[in-house]
């Protein structure tokens, strides 16, 4: 038995072959006639010493069985001869790596596939004997999020704790080494690439929560633009194309929007009268089951504007003074209420009133709410019509 790592000239073995003849004819002379094909050993012609000339390997061959021929030198025709067979087994060490059967490995998975879920099965093979040739797997680099796993003895490759996203990264690079568990640790590396499939796993996700138009004039006419919504989505496709629509008017449906661009318009004459402001519930849904959605608030403050009438409370006010009054003295009070929610009404004599009205009395307009304006006494006049 010889260790294939044995050195060339090695001594395998000492022929010792005997005649019982004397002189020349007891003289014998060793050959090696079969078995010897690659020509890794040799045999002392004279002193029958069996050597190795080059280094063995039992990849390529493990066992050896050399016939060796011993001739004497008698005459010729008259020589006698002797076989012997030597057998040689050539035992193992560790000196093949491990080699994987294919030179890279690429696969598509979904990025949706749970933990366990088998992704790809690498092979590599190991020419030596017994534990020489056992073959250990394990991931050396592009798994730093533990999203795959390596079955350490079988090489399948399966999804780990981790799940993959395809958002995040949609084409991962592992290397996975294959190794003899020994000392010698001879070990090889192949690429694997597993490709990411999208799903429709991501939700719409709107650019505000809230958005907010503020002085939006109540005489905008129907078909104004508003306000612009937007909301992404990042996955392929149908899953990540989105339709806005309007899901909820806490008041009456006077805005539309445009489903492609989330553009809001108004779709109906607005009163500030009836509603000074508008909240809408928006929402944006992906295009593919199981139709993510989001939604998001708008707020619509109008902007009041003069549209509406001033009424006094009555059509007319009489008032009497006593022709002594004395200056400042309060004569009446009118007001005049107005449909447009104003916070101030101003008030002051019409352009038509009389110059001796004029003269004598004086309406205060101080701005003030609307309810108390006086009008104030200045000099002595019996009647005064306004
Ligand atoms: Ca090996
Ligand atoms: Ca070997
Ligand atoms: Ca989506
Ligand atoms: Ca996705």
């Amino acid at each position: 038995m010889l260790l294939e790592s044995v050195p060339r000239d090695s001594v395998i073995v000492h022929l010792n072959c005997s005649d019982a003849d004397a002189g020349l004819n007891a003289e014998l002379s060793y050959f090696i006639t079969d078995g010897n094909q690659d020509g890794k050993f040799s045999v002392g012609f004279r002193d029958g010493v069996v050597r190795t000339v080059v280094g063995l390997d039992r990849e390529t061959q493990a066992s050896y069985s050399l016939t060796i021929e011993a001739i004497d030198n008698g005459p010729a025709g008259g020589r006698k001869t002797g076989t012997a067979t030597l057998g040689v087994r050539v035992l193992d060490i560790n000196d093949n790596h491990p080699e994987f059967l294919e030179s890279s490995y690429e696969v598509s998975v979904m990025e949706n596939i749970t933990t366990s879920a088998f992704i790809v099965q690498v092979k590599a093979m190991d020419a030596d004997e017994g534990t020489n040739g056992e073959v250990w797997y394990r991931i050396v680099s592009g798994n730093d999020d533990h999203a795959f796993d390596v079955d350490v003895t079988t090489g399948q490759v399966q999804r780990g704790p981790a799940a993959l996203d395809r958002e995040k990264t949609a084409k991962r690079v592992l290397q996975i080494e294959a190794f003899n568990n020994d000392s010698a640790r001879l070990s090889s590396i192949v690429r694997v690439t597993v490709f990411v499939e999208d799903v429709n796993d991501e939700h719409p996700k709107f650019s505000q929560s809230e958005y907010i138009r503020k002085d939006l004039r109540e005489t905008a006419g129907v078909g104004t633009s508003v306000v612009s919504v937007q909301a992404t989505d990042t996955d392929l496709g149908p899953g990540g194309s989105l339709r806005y629509a309007i899901e909820d008017a806490v008041q009456d449906a006077v805005f539309d929007i445009d489903e492609g661009t989330g553009l809001i318009l108004t779709a109906a004459p607005l009163d500030f009268e009836l509603h000074s402001e508008h909240t809408l519930i928006v929402s944006a849904t992906d295009s593919a089951p199981p139709y993510h959605r989001a939604t998001c608030t708008v707020l619509v403050v109008l902007l009041n504007e003069l549209d509406e009438d001033l009424t006094f409370t009555k059509p007319s006010y009489n008032a009497s003074v006593a022709e002594n009054g004395v200056p400042d003295m309060l004569v009446t009070s009118v007001k005049a209420l107005s449909g447009d929610s104003l916070a101030f009404v101003e008030y002051a004599f019409h352009p038509d009133t009389i110059s001796q009205a004029l003269d004598q009395f004086v309406v205060l307009t101080t701005l003030r709410e609307i309810s108390e304006p006086r009008l104030h006494w200045t000099e002595k006049k019996k009647t005064c019509i306004f």
